[in-house]
């Protein structure tokens, strides 16, 4: 999908464990202006159910695995994140919905924008909308 994609991350592993650094220009593609992760989720959570106007995101399952539920005008796909050596970049105006997530994990969020309530596209029906012009 155009806009919604994994991006591999180069392991720095040795004898003392693992490293992934992630740089603005090279594994990200966007200027990182907020970082947050979602942990402690509970069983049978669905959460997200919505797209953003003006928001590009890397998710990154740093611990456990989850599922995200993406959706643009090229359709519908379901990614697995159960490696902190991937993130899936999800930019303007995709739907997404986070499942499935395992005991222990933790989703780490990447952002380009400060947080702000007014990007968020809620009413699925707008979405459908919007991705339709
Ligand atoms: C997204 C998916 C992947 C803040 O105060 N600041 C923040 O930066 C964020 C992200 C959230 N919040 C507050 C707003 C809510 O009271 O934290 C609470 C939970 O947020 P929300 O219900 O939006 O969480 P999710 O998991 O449904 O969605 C989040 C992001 O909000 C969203 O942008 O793309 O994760």
């Amino acid at each position: 999908m155009t806009n919604a994609y994994k991006i591999s991350f180069q392991e720095h592993g040795d004898t003392r464990g693992m490293l992934v650094a992630l740089e603005y220009g090279k594994e990200c593609p966007f200027e990182i202006k907020r970082v947050y992760y979602v942990y402690n989720t509970k069983d049978d959570v669905r959460r997200g159910y919505h797209a953003h106007s003006d928001l590009e995101q890397i998710l990154i399952c740093v611990n456990g695995s989850c599922t995200i539920h993406v959706e643009t005008k090229e359709g519908v796909e379901e990614v697995v994140l159960n490696t902190p050596t991937e993130g899936l970049f999800i930019g303007c105006n995709v739907w997404r919905e986070m499942y499935d997530f395992s005991e222990n994990a933790v989703l780490l969020v990447l952002a380009s924008k400060l947080y702000d309530e007014d990007d968020y596209i809620r009413d699925y029906q707008k979405f459908m909308s919007i991705i339709k012009d």
